[in-house]
Protein backbone atom coordinates (compact mmCIF):
# COMPACT_ATOMS: atom_id res chain seq x y z
CA UNK A 1 0.00 0.00 0.00
CA UNK A 2 1.43 3.54 -0.84
CA UNK A 3 -1.78 5.15 -1.13
CA UNK A 4 -5.52 4.06 -1.23
CA UNK A 5 -8.49 5.53 -2.92
CA UNK A 6 -11.15 6.26 -0.83
CA UNK A 7 -13.76 9.09 -0.90
CA UNK A 8 -14.05 10.33 2.76
CA UNK A 9 -10.87 9.13 4.12
CA UNK A 10 -6.78 9.31 2.65
CA UNK A 11 -5.00 6.27 3.39
CA UNK A 12 -1.10 6.74 2.60
CA UNK A 13 1.82 4.73 4.06
CA UNK A 14 5.61 5.85 3.77
CA UNK A 15 8.92 3.15 3.52
CA UNK A 16 9.44 2.92 7.37
CA UNK A 17 6.71 1.15 7.97
CA UNK A 18 4.52 4.12 8.99
CA UNK A 19 0.42 4.86 7.53
CA UNK A 20 -1.69 7.32 8.23
CA UNK A 21 -5.23 7.60 7.74
CA UNK A 22 -6.72 11.31 7.84
CA UNK A 23 -10.36 11.71 8.30
CA UNK A 24 -11.00 13.98 5.22
CA UNK A 25 -14.57 15.73 5.36
CA UNK A 26 -13.35 19.01 6.56
CA UNK A 27 -16.58 21.35 5.73
CA UNK A 28 -18.15 18.64 7.96
CA UNK A 29 -15.20 18.94 10.37
CA UNK A 30 -14.93 15.39 9.84
CA UNK A 31 -18.40 13.86 11.68
CA UNK A 32 -18.24 10.22 11.04
CA UNK A 33 -21.10 9.26 8.94
CA UNK A 34 -21.87 5.76 7.14
CA UNK A 35 -19.29 6.02 4.67
CA UNK A 36 -16.51 6.99 6.89
CA UNK A 37 -17.47 4.49 8.97
CA UNK A 38 -17.01 1.82 6.10
CA UNK A 39 -13.99 3.46 4.58
CA UNK A 40 -12.85 2.94 8.41
CA UNK A 41 -13.43 -0.16 8.53
CA UNK A 42 -11.80 -1.31 5.58
CA UNK A 43 -8.84 0.90 5.97
CA UNK A 44 -8.27 -0.86 9.82
CA UNK A 45 -8.22 -4.27 7.94
CA UNK A 46 -5.73 -3.38 4.90
CA UNK A 47 -3.42 -1.53 7.78
CA UNK A 48 -3.59 -5.12 9.38
CA UNK A 49 -3.21 -7.45 6.33
CA UNK A 50 -0.07 -5.10 4.75
CA UNK A 51 2.85 -6.37 6.19
CA UNK A 52 5.25 -3.66 5.56
CA UNK A 53 2.62 -1.44 7.87
CA UNK A 54 4.11 -1.05 11.54
CA UNK A 55 2.28 1.59 12.96
CA UNK A 56 -0.89 3.64 12.09
CA UNK A 57 -1.48 7.08 12.69
CA UNK A 58 -5.49 8.44 12.08
CA UNK A 59 -5.92 12.38 12.02
CA UNK A 60 -8.26 14.84 10.46
CA UNK A 61 -8.03 16.59 7.84
CA UNK A 62 -8.00 20.76 8.18
CA UNK A 63 -7.15 22.92 11.03
CA UNK A 64 -10.07 22.89 12.84
CA UNK A 65 -11.00 19.09 14.07
CA UNK A 66 -10.29 15.64 14.40
CA UNK A 67 -13.82 14.36 14.37
CA UNK A 68 -16.50 16.45 15.78
CA UNK A 69 -18.63 13.37 16.03
CA UNK A 70 -21.22 10.77 14.73
CA UNK A 71 -23.08 12.86 11.61
CA UNK A 72 -25.68 14.05 13.52
CA UNK A 73 -27.76 14.68 10.51
CA UNK A 74 -28.03 10.82 10.59
CA UNK A 75 -28.17 10.49 13.76
CA UNK A 76 -31.72 12.25 13.79
CA UNK A 77 -33.45 9.86 11.81
CA UNK A 78 -33.02 6.73 14.23
CA UNK A 79 -34.82 4.34 15.94
CA UNK A 80 -34.72 1.94 18.41
CA UNK A 81 -33.37 -1.00 16.16
CA UNK A 82 -31.61 1.86 14.00
CA UNK A 83 -29.83 3.22 17.11
CA UNK A 84 -28.83 0.16 18.32
CA UNK A 85 -27.86 -0.95 15.12
CA UNK A 86 -25.71 1.63 14.71
CA UNK A 87 -24.18 1.65 17.86
CA UNK A 88 -22.95 -2.11 17.19
CA UNK A 89 -21.55 -1.18 14.07
CA UNK A 90 -19.40 2.00 15.38
CA UNK A 91 -18.71 -0.36 18.40
CA UNK A 92 -17.80 -3.11 16.29
CA UNK A 93 -15.05 -0.57 14.04
CA UNK A 94 -13.68 1.13 17.05
CA UNK A 95 -13.26 -2.17 18.60
CA UNK A 96 -11.11 -3.30 15.53
CA UNK A 97 -9.13 -0.25 15.95
CA UNK A 98 -8.30 -1.10 20.03
CA UNK A 99 -7.90 -4.63 18.72
CA UNK A 100 -5.55 -4.14 15.97
CA UNK A 101 -2.26 -5.81 15.41
CA UNK A 102 -0.25 -2.58 14.87
CA UNK A 103 -0.18 -0.23 17.25
CA UNK A 104 -2.39 2.91 16.69
CA UNK A 105 -1.77 6.93 17.67
CA UNK A 106 -4.01 9.50 17.28
CA UNK A 107 -3.37 12.93 16.80
CA UNK A 108 -5.98 15.18 18.13
CA UNK A 109 -6.06 18.50 15.95
CA UNK A 110 -9.05 20.25 17.06
CA UNK A 111 -12.51 19.12 18.30
CA UNK A 112 -12.89 15.55 19.30
CA UNK A 113 -16.46 15.28 20.46
CA UNK A 114 -18.51 12.55 20.38
CA UNK A 115 -17.96 10.01 18.55
CA UNK A 116 -14.59 11.77 17.44
CA UNK A 117 -13.37 11.26 21.28
CA UNK A 118 -14.94 7.91 20.95
CA UNK A 119 -12.85 7.43 18.23
CA UNK A 120 -9.29 8.81 19.79
CA UNK A 121 -10.06 6.29 22.82
CA UNK A 122 -9.95 3.38 20.90
CA UNK A 123 -6.29 4.20 19.61
CA UNK A 124 -3.60 3.14 21.82
CA UNK A 125 -1.75 6.43 21.98
CA UNK A 126 -3.25 10.27 21.76
CA UNK A 127 -1.16 13.19 20.83
CA UNK A 128 -3.51 16.45 21.25
CA UNK A 129 -2.69 19.91 19.62
CA UNK A 130 -2.99 22.77 21.76
CA UNK A 131 -6.55 23.82 20.50
CA UNK A 132 -7.86 20.14 20.93
CA UNK A 133 -10.92 20.58 22.77
CA UNK A 134 -12.33 16.50 23.81
CA UNK A 135 -16.26 15.70 25.11
CA UNK A 136 -18.64 13.64 25.37
CA UNK A 137 -21.53 16.03 24.54
CA UNK A 138 -23.87 13.53 23.75
CA UNK A 139 -26.32 13.79 26.83
CA UNK A 140 -26.70 17.56 25.16
CA UNK A 141 -28.10 15.90 22.12
CA UNK A 142 -30.27 13.52 24.62
CA UNK A 143 -28.44 10.98 24.09
CA UNK A 144 -25.36 8.67 25.21
CA UNK A 145 -22.38 8.02 23.64
CA UNK A 146 -22.65 4.76 21.74
CA UNK A 147 -19.35 4.43 19.97
CA UNK A 148 -17.57 2.82 23.62
CA UNK A 149 -17.03 6.36 25.20
CA UNK A 150 -19.05 5.41 28.76
CA UNK A 151 -16.80 2.11 28.67
CA UNK A 152 -13.02 3.76 27.79
CA UNK A 153 -13.76 7.17 29.27
CA UNK A 154 -13.55 5.70 33.07
CA UNK A 155 -10.59 3.19 31.69
CA UNK A 156 -8.18 5.78 30.87
CA UNK A 157 -9.42 8.84 33.36
CA UNK A 158 -11.35 7.09 36.40
CA UNK A 159 -14.86 7.03 37.07
CA UNK A 160 -15.19 9.84 38.79
CA UNK A 161 -13.71 12.42 35.71
CA UNK A 162 -15.74 9.84 33.11
CA UNK A 163 -18.76 10.68 35.00
CA UNK A 164 -18.21 14.15 35.59
CA UNK A 165 -17.70 14.64 31.54
CA UNK A 166 -20.17 12.36 30.34
CA UNK A 167 -22.98 13.83 32.71
CA UNK A 168 -22.38 17.40 32.09
CA UNK A 169 -21.57 16.83 28.54
CA UNK A 170 -18.72 19.78 29.13
CA UNK A 171 -15.57 19.22 26.87
CA UNK A 172 -12.23 20.01 27.94
CA UNK A 173 -9.00 21.51 26.14
CA UNK A 174 -5.88 19.71 25.63
CA UNK A 175 -4.11 20.68 29.21
CA UNK A 176 -6.77 19.33 30.70
CA UNK A 177 -6.84 16.63 29.25
CA UNK A 178 -3.13 15.60 29.76
CA UNK A 179 -3.43 16.29 33.45
CA UNK A 180 -6.12 13.77 33.44
CA UNK A 181 -4.16 10.88 31.82
CA UNK A 182 -6.75 11.32 28.78
CA UNK A 183 -3.83 12.35 26.08
CA UNK A 184 -0.31 11.28 26.29
CA UNK A 185 1.38 14.67 25.30
CA UNK A 186 0.34 17.87 24.01
CA UNK A 187 1.72 19.53 21.08
CA UNK A 188 1.95 22.91 18.70
CA UNK A 189 -0.08 21.90 15.37
CA UNK A 190 3.26 22.19 13.06
CA UNK A 191 4.76 19.65 15.92
CA UNK A 192 2.54 17.05 15.94
CA UNK A 193 2.89 14.74 13.53
CA UNK A 194 7.07 14.74 13.79
CA UNK A 195 5.93 13.78 17.31
CA UNK A 196 3.74 10.90 16.59
CA UNK A 197 6.21 9.52 13.47
CA UNK A 198 9.36 9.96 16.17
CA UNK A 199 7.11 7.87 18.63
CA UNK A 200 6.17 5.79 15.88
CA UNK A 201 9.71 4.87 15.10
CA UNK A 202 10.72 4.17 18.19
CA UNK A 203 7.54 1.30 18.62
CA UNK A 204 8.81 0.30 14.94
CA UNK A 205 12.47 -0.37 16.62
CA UNK A 206 11.09 -3.39 18.55
CA UNK A 207 9.66 -6.99 17.54
CA UNK A 208 6.48 -6.98 15.81
CA UNK A 209 5.34 -9.92 17.59
CA UNK A 210 6.04 -8.75 20.45
CA UNK A 211 4.29 -5.59 19.85
CA UNK A 212 1.06 -7.28 18.87
CA UNK A 213 1.29 -9.22 22.23
CA UNK A 214 1.13 -6.23 24.32
CA UNK A 215 -1.33 -4.57 22.62
CA UNK A 216 -3.68 -7.83 23.00
CA UNK A 217 -2.15 -8.03 26.78
CA UNK A 218 -2.55 -4.80 28.07
CA UNK A 219 -6.38 -4.32 26.36
CA UNK A 220 -6.62 -7.90 28.70
CA UNK A 221 -5.79 -5.41 32.13
CA UNK A 222 -8.76 -5.37 34.05
CA UNK A 223 -11.01 -7.89 32.21
CA UNK A 224 -11.01 -11.16 34.01
CA UNK A 225 -8.96 -12.98 32.41
CA UNK A 226 -5.86 -10.24 32.21
CA UNK A 227 -3.50 -11.62 33.90
CA UNK A 228 -3.67 -15.72 32.31
CA UNK A 229 -3.43 -14.39 29.15
CA UNK A 230 -0.86 -12.07 29.97
CA UNK A 231 0.85 -15.66 30.83
CA UNK A 232 -0.32 -17.08 27.79
CA UNK A 233 1.26 -14.61 25.55
CA UNK A 234 4.04 -14.43 27.35
CA UNK A 235 4.89 -17.72 26.99
CA UNK A 236 3.70 -18.18 23.22
CA UNK A 237 6.29 -15.12 22.37
CA UNK A 238 8.97 -17.29 24.26
CA UNK A 239 8.96 -19.62 21.43
CA UNK A 240 9.42 -17.10 18.63
CA UNK A 241 12.73 -16.00 16.45
CA UNK A 242 12.21 -12.54 17.69
CA UNK A 243 12.62 -13.57 21.52
CA UNK A 244 15.64 -15.53 20.59
CA UNK A 245 16.98 -12.65 18.47
CA UNK A 246 16.05 -9.98 20.94
CA UNK A 247 17.29 -11.36 23.92
CA UNK A 248 20.40 -12.89 22.13
CA UNK A 249 21.47 -9.44 20.36
CA UNK A 250 21.47 -7.68 24.08
CA UNK A 251 23.89 -10.31 25.09
CA UNK A 252 25.98 -10.20 22.23
CA UNK A 253 25.61 -6.03 23.03
CA UNK A 254 24.32 -5.77 19.23
CA UNK A 255 21.16 -4.02 17.47
CA UNK A 256 18.19 -6.96 16.94
CA UNK A 257 17.17 -8.08 13.65
CA UNK A 258 13.28 -8.72 14.49
CA UNK A 259 12.17 -10.73 11.18
CA UNK A 260 8.87 -11.16 12.93
CA UNK A 261 8.75 -15.02 12.93
N1 LIG B 1 -22.46 16.16 12.47
C1 LIG B 1 -22.78 16.73 11.30
N2 LIG B 1 -22.31 17.93 10.91
C2 LIG B 1 -21.47 18.57 11.74
C3 LIG B 1 -21.09 18.02 12.98
C4 LIG B 1 -21.62 16.75 13.35
N3 LIG B 1 -21.28 16.13 14.48
N4 LIG B 1 -20.26 18.89 13.59
C5 LIG B 1 -20.11 19.94 12.75
N5 LIG B 1 -20.85 19.75 11.63
C6 LIG B 1 -20.98 20.64 10.48
C7 LIG B 1 -21.86 21.83 10.78
O1 LIG B 1 -23.21 21.48 10.66
C8 LIG B 1 -21.39 22.81 9.74
O2 LIG B 1 -21.94 22.45 8.51
P1 LIG B 1 -22.56 23.58 7.53
O3 LIG B 1 -21.39 24.47 7.19
O4 LIG B 1 -23.08 22.81 6.37
O5 LIG B 1 -23.58 24.26 8.33
C9 LIG B 1 -19.90 22.53 9.66
O6 LIG B 1 -19.71 21.21 10.17
C10 LIG B 1 -19.04 23.48 10.49
O7 LIG B 1 -19.53 23.44 11.83
P2 LIG B 1 -19.96 24.75 12.64
O8 LIG B 1 -20.37 25.83 11.70
O9 LIG B 1 -20.91 24.34 13.70
O10 LIG B 1 -18.54 25.17 13.27
P3 LIG B 1 -18.31 26.01 14.61
O11 LIG B 1 -16.88 26.36 14.63
O12 LIG B 1 -19.28 27.08 14.75
O13 LIG B 1 -18.60 24.96 15.82
C11 LIG B 1 -18.48 22.84 16.93
C12 LIG B 1 -17.79 23.85 15.99
C13 LIG B 1 -18.58 23.44 18.34
C14 LIG B 1 -17.64 21.59 16.97
C15 LIG B 1 -19.92 22.55 16.42
O14 LIG B 1 -19.82 22.20 15.04
C16 LIG B 1 -20.62 21.43 17.11
O15 LIG B 1 -21.06 21.60 18.24
N6 LIG B 1 -20.73 20.25 16.48
C17 LIG B 1 -21.43 19.11 17.01
C18 LIG B 1 -20.62 18.45 18.10
C19 LIG B 1 -21.39 17.28 18.72
O16 LIG B 1 -22.41 17.43 19.36
N7 LIG B 1 -20.86 16.05 18.52
C20 LIG B 1 -21.44 14.86 19.06
C21 LIG B 1 -22.39 14.26 18.09
S1 LIG B 1 -23.27 12.89 18.81
C22 LIG B 1 -22.22 11.61 18.68
O17 LIG B 1 -21.11 11.74 18.25
C23 LIG B 1 -22.76 10.29 19.12
C24 LIG B 1 -21.73 9.18 18.94
C25 LIG B 1 -22.34 7.86 19.28
C26 LIG B 1 -23.28 7.41 18.19
C27 LIG B 1 -23.86 6.06 18.47
C28 LIG B 1 -24.65 5.53 17.31
C29 LIG B 1 -26.08 5.82 17.35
Amino acid sequence: MSKMNFETIILEADETGIATLTINRPDKLNALNAEVLGELETAISEVNRDEAVRVLIITGAGEKAFVAGADIKELNTLNKQTGEKLASRGQHIFDAIENSKKPVIAIVNGYALGGGAELAMACHIRIATENAVIGLPEVSLGLIPGYGGTQRLPALVGKSKAMEMILTGKPIKADAAQQSGLVNAVLSPEEALGYAKKLAGSIINNGPLAISAAIEAVNASGRANGFAREAVLFGQLCETDDFSEGTSAFLEKRKAQFKGN
